[in-house]
């Protein structure tokens, strides 16, 4: 059994992962920024201005932070390319129109202005956070008290896990908050209503697990707290369809894609706990985590407990792609 680590306030934050910028007395530069950037302060794009860092900041009255009121999207850049915009920014559309939030702009002009901040920051392998709030109102729920849905675009960097747990692959464990009914609020919205993931995340690192698996209500396998998950069985790739309350990864369609072209059999199918304990192989997808295999679920081997052949090749393929 792994020793549990105490819940420090740095193990439960979901930020423990995440480099921020770095410090301004860090030597070396994150890979990705260049020199001459590094010790300027982070310029943060808010509703049309940039702010340094330090000055960036919303309303205390923003429903963003009064009730999660707002969406967002994480997504990575590659030498300078932005993997996916086009997917990030439809999903970024669909979220907002399935909470009744009119973006105060066009996809062409925040992708502008993703690639804007990029390039503001010397940024061209990082990752970036778009975040879209109702904006400030009154105190009550009422959204329509609310006036300017605000816009944030943050480029920086992230670093999901140390490069051992990519090498040797992850111990995850079942998580005992399931993920949201989608009835209640879909899954396939983005929105900072991430509370029911952050229990779980919680639930993994207590049992000391960087990622934890989530059911749907109907016992079945939905998805990590981050990432979308894969299994490898007798050569077929599996993983659960959309219908089981899961977010529509863009890093799981690329995978799909992959999959496609590599001729490898994919079936989207109902999973329960039991496919995973018996798989050949598991991995995880996501825009921050990449690819990165699981080898154990439950204190259960997966495989021969080594990150697996197929895993390796997507992800070899995967990294092509992003550099394309
Ligand atoms: N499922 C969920 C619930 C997610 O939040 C993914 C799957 C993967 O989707 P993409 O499109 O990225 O392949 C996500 C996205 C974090 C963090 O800090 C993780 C995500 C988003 C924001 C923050 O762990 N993952």
């Amino acid at each position: 059994m792994p020793t549990a680590p105490a819940l420090s306030p740095s193990a439960i934050s979901p930020n423990s992962a995440v480099q921020s910028s770095p410090p301004k007395t860090a030597s070396v530069p994150l890979p990705g920024s260049q020199p001459a950037k590094s010790a300027m302060s982070l310029k943060i794009y808010i509703s049309g201005k940039f702010y340094d860092k330090e000055d960036a900041k919303i309303s205390v009255y923003d429903h963003g932070l009064l009730y999660g009121d707002g969406i967002f999207e994480g997504m990575r850049s590659y030498a300078g390319k932005i993997f996916r915009l086009k997917a990030h920014l439809d999903r970024l559309w669909d979220s907002a129109r399935a909470i009744w939030l009119e973006i105060p702009m066009t996809k062409d002009e925040l992708a502008k202005v993703v690639n804007d901040t990029l390039a503001l920051n010397g940024i061209k392998d990082g990752y970036i956070r778009l975040v879209v709030t109702r904006g400030a109102g009154a105190l009550g729920l009422d959204p329509n008290r609310c006036s300017n849905p605000q816009v944030i675009v943050i480029a920086d960097h992230i670093q999901m896990y140390p490069k051992e747990m990519y090498e040797n692959g992850l111990s995850i464990i079942t998580a005992s908050t399931i993920r949201n009914h989608s009835a209640a609020l879909s899954p396939r919205i983005k929105s900072l209503n991430y509370l029911n993931n952050i229990m779980a995340k919680i639930e993994g690192l207590q049992a000391g697990c960087v990622e934890a698996l989530m059911l749907n209500a109907k016992g079945e396998v939905a998805e990590c707290t981050g990432d979308n998950i894969f299994i490898v069985r007798k050569g077929v790739l599996q993983t659960p369809p959309i219908d089981a309350g899961i977010l529509e990864g863009i890093t799981r369609d690329a995978v799909l894609d992959i999959a496609g072209e590599l001729k490898i059999p994919v079936q989207q199918i109902p999973l329960v706990r039991h496919d995973i304990f018996i798989a050949d192989e598991c991995f995880l997808t996501g825009s921050a985590a990449e690819i990165i295999p699981v080898v154990k679920l439950d204190n259960r081997v997966i495989g021969d407990g080594r990150p697996g052949p197929l895993t390796r090749r997507l992800t070899e393929r995967f990294h092509q792609l992003t550099r394309e």
